[in-house]
């Protein structure tokens, strides 16, 4: 029995040496854990913004024969990323793709006809070969500028073309019936301004953004599905998206172009601000979806950038690496622990700026010039990375991606072990 219970200390006493043993070995500090040694300019960018201006020509010249019909972009993969009402025999494409992306298509409803442009064009001529042989009914009953036939709704002047989640409905009749859809993901660290685990994983949402444009093809309304994929995170959450007009790689502040938010609520402190949910733990991993109805005729492009923020402090903020900041951060924050962002930015509106911001400009932005958000839009099933695992780990190619500053694997969230 005195052995036993000899035995019982000893192996008791043993195991406090291993741990101590264990902690003094393995000392993981943040930075070994994010070993990842990024160039000073790169901007932590997996989205291209590009503008792409298709004019469609007859014998060398702009024609007006495909005027009041539509034209649909899509990506190597069949899905739809914008359509537009062909004005004055030209449109004009604004679109963020997956970086990855080289190789998009081209629909024109009135025609029937696919073309394969590269991505990377920001000037394509459609050739219309045969006007004559373009029989198609052009009556515009609610003079919108789109034909009856490729009109989502033909007897409202607000809804012309829809692009999204809607499927087989309204404008897509024309040209393809099944549509898949990609979603924009946002991974964040909530720990910001301190560094934390980089496991990713502490919010991971996954957003689908579908838009109507009416007249001119000028957004009239937008309707948006969040999704929580995860929480890593035991700090209480909120989710905000701050709207911009976008212009190829440009953003810009509007003035309060939002009427009625139907599902969240619009943000006091935000100028276009929405709030999606306050806190994340009420909503679980369940949809939230609501509507955004905006000001006739304001902008033709648009990007929600998010905002995390804490529930008891809403001036507690993060964001994507280079967004700037929301009107309602603590500025005060920014420098402190190990930010490494400006302290100062203005909301004016009409004021653009290059999004991401970079280098010495970027907010939300460490020493290391390393992030504590990071988008993506993939049409793939993202998997979070499990609790305090880097992300370096879990996704194999994320170090590479970051160290060629996204020239290389360039698609490294579809890339998990
Ligand atoms: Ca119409
Ligand atoms: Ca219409
Ligand atoms: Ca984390």
């Amino acid at each position: 029995m005195k052995k036993f219970w000899m035995l019982i200390v000893i192996a008791s006493f043993w195991g406090c040496i291993d741990q101590t043993i264990e902690e003094e070995e393995v000392p993981v500090t943040e930075d070994e854990k994010f070993a990842v040694q990024a160039p000073a300019d790169f901007n932590w960018s997996c989205i291209t913004s590009t503008g792409i201006t298709v004019n469609f020509k007859n014998n060398g010249s702009i024609t007006n024969a495909l005027d009041n019909t539509l034209v649909e972009l899509y990506d190597d993969e069949e899905v739809l990323l914008d359509a537009l009402t062909i004005i004055d025999g030209v449109a004009e494409f604004n679109v963020r793709i997956p970086s990855s992306v080289e190789k998009l298509n081209l629909k024109v409803a009135a025609t029937g006809e696919a073309v394969q442009i590269d991505a990377g064009s920001s000037m394509v001529d459609y050739v219309v070969s045969d006007i004559s042989a373009l029989a198609f009914n052009k009556t515009d009953m609610d003079k919108d500028g789109l034909a009856d036939i490729f009109d989502a709704n033909p007897n409202n002047a607000k809804v012309a073309v829809q692009v999204g989640s809607w499927g087989a409905s309204g404008n897509l009749k024309s040209s393809q019936k099944k549509v898949t859809s990609s979603a924009s993901y946002a991974i964040f660290e909530d720990l910001w301004p301190s560094k934390g685990d980089y496991d990713f994983n502490d919010l991971v949402v996954k957003t689908t953004f579908s838009w109507t444009r009416g007249k001119s093809n000028y957004i009239e309304q937008i309707d948006v599905v969040c999704g929580v994929e995860w929480i890593g995170a035991s700090l209480e959450l909120g989710l905000g998206f701050e709207l911009f007009e976008a212009k190829g790689t440009n953003l810009y502040y509007l003035g309060e172009v939002i009427t009625n938010v139907e599902g969240a609520t619009e943000d006091d402190a935000v100028r276009n601000g929405v709030i999606a949910f306050a806190r994340v733990q009420n909503v679980g991993t369940n949809d939230v979806s609501f509507s955004v109805t905006l000001k006739d005729k304001e902008f033709k492009e648009f990007v929600f950038v998010p905002y995390l923020y804490r529930t008891n402090d809403p001036s507690h903020q993060v964001r994507p690496f280079g967004a700037p900041p929301t009107q309602a951060q603590d500025m005060d924050m920014f420098r402190s622990h190990d930010d490494a962002s400006p302290r100062t930015w203005s909301w004016e509106a009409g004021k653009k700026f290059k999004y991401p911001l970079s280098e010495d400009e970027a907010f939300y932005r460490s020493k290391e010039n390393h992030p504590w958000g990071i988008e993506f839009i993939t049409n793939k099933k993202f998997k979070p990375c499990r609790e305090s695992i880097t992300i370096v780990k879990e996704y194999p190619t994320f170090k590479n991606w970051a160290e060629s500053g996204g020239h290389d694997a360039q698609d490294w969230y579809e890339n998990h072990i």
